[in-house]
């Protein structure tokens, strides 16, 4: 048996958090060869340490076999100690009425010191997926913080966009999302994002050959992605969880696994006609264990190019707005 590796995870006693560490602990996430200590980390309130702890008896009862220990803990100093994972699902929700520069503020807040604690105290080749929103902003503050870990250690999630997106193109062609590769997400988790189906294949051959309906691949098509966060508001009374738990494992499986290939948001360093310094959704291709090269000089059509103009605009607009807390 392999020695374990500690993953940290905000939010812990949160939705995602439920729907994600019981599959963290069964070893979906780091294999089946892999046991873990589950670093859990809540906000120093009551009723969320008082929820952790019932989580924590639940994991218990589970009896993983891959599950080593068990750290429950409000003080990020003890949360993100050693670990060699950090999953930063918890963040502050917009609230009514609130201005989304304020969101951004109050979630910088978080983001700083979170990003300062880890690269104090975390192992030395801890890597740290965020997904709290607005997540690449929240990626790119974390990683400002840095000066002993490197920023290409942080990414932020896209996976949910991908796995959405690939499974509106197989229900359109009519056939399994397995049959569906090289979709990639470019630029924000927000609405903004763009879906590149002009890189897309459907059992090898190019997705606008196989469905030939530009117009749904242009319009509804990225549409339905990009706003498919709401309607599953809309519709459960609760933002997505289960689906987001199952796409931070798809992400940091493929970051594990060499060779697979994927889409993160990441330091764009100017890639794509994205800003230099926004974290940006670009395809990538893991190289070793938690490392990986962005996949250069994938074609752009002009309407790649303009939808990407959209989406960084939005990410140098957040970045503007906490650029003075830095
Ligand atoms: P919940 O409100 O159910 O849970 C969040 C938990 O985080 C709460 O228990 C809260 O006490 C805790 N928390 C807040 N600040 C913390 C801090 N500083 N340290 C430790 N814990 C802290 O939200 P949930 O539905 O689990 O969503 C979590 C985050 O994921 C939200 O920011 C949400 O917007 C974001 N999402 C991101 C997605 C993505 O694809 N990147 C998709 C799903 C989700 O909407």
């Amino acid at each position: 048996m392999k020695s374990p590796i500690r993953v940290a995870i905000t939010g812990a006693a949160g939705q995602i958090g439920y729907a994600l560490l019981f599959r963290i602990a069964s070893g979906q996430m780091f294999g089946p060869e892999q046991p873990v200590i589950l670093h859990m980390i809540e906000v120093p309130v009551e009723k969320a340490m008082q929820g952790l702890s019932g989580v924590a008896m639940e994991l218990d009862d589970c009896a993983f076999p891959l599950l080593a220990g068990m750290v429950q803990t409000s003080d990020p100093r003890v949360g993100f100690k050693d670990v060699n994972w950090a999953l930063l699902v918890g963040a502050k929700p917009r609230g009514p009425g609130m201005e989304r520069a304020d969101l951004l503020k109050d979630n910088g807040k978080i983001f700083i010191e979170q990003g300062k604690v880890i690269d104090a105290v975390a192992a030395h080749d801890c890597r740290v997926a965020v997904v709290g929103n607005p997540a690449n902003t929240n990626a790119m503050i974390a990683a400002s913080q840095f000066r002993r870990l490197k920023p290409e250690n942080v990414s932020a999630m896209v996976r949910l966009d991908q796995n959405r997106a690939v499974t509106q193109l197989a229900k359109k062609a009519n056939v399994a999302t397995a049959s569906v590769s090289d979709l990639f997400i470019f630029g924000n988790h927000s609405p903004t994002m763009f879906s590149a189906f002009h890189l897309a294949k459907i059992n090898g051959k190019p997705v606008p050959e196989v469905i030939g309906h530009h117009e749904w691949l242009r319009g509804e098509f990225q549409e339905t992605v990009g706003k498919r966060g709401a309607a599953i508001i809309a519709a459960r009374g609760a933002s997505s969880a289960a689906s987001a738990a199952n796409a931070l494992v798809d992400h940091v499986r493929d970051m594990v696994t060499p060779g697979r290939v994927h889409s993160i948001a990441v330091k764009s360093n100017g890639l794509y006609g994205f800003d230099p310094d926004v974290w940006a959704g670009v395809p990538v291709r893991t190289t070793t264990p938690g490392s990986y090269e962005v996949i250069k000089d994938l074609p752009l059509d002009d309407f790649a190019k303009q939808k990407i103009a959209v989406t960084n605009k939005e990410l140098t607009d957040e970045r503007a707005t906490v650029l003075p807390m830095l």
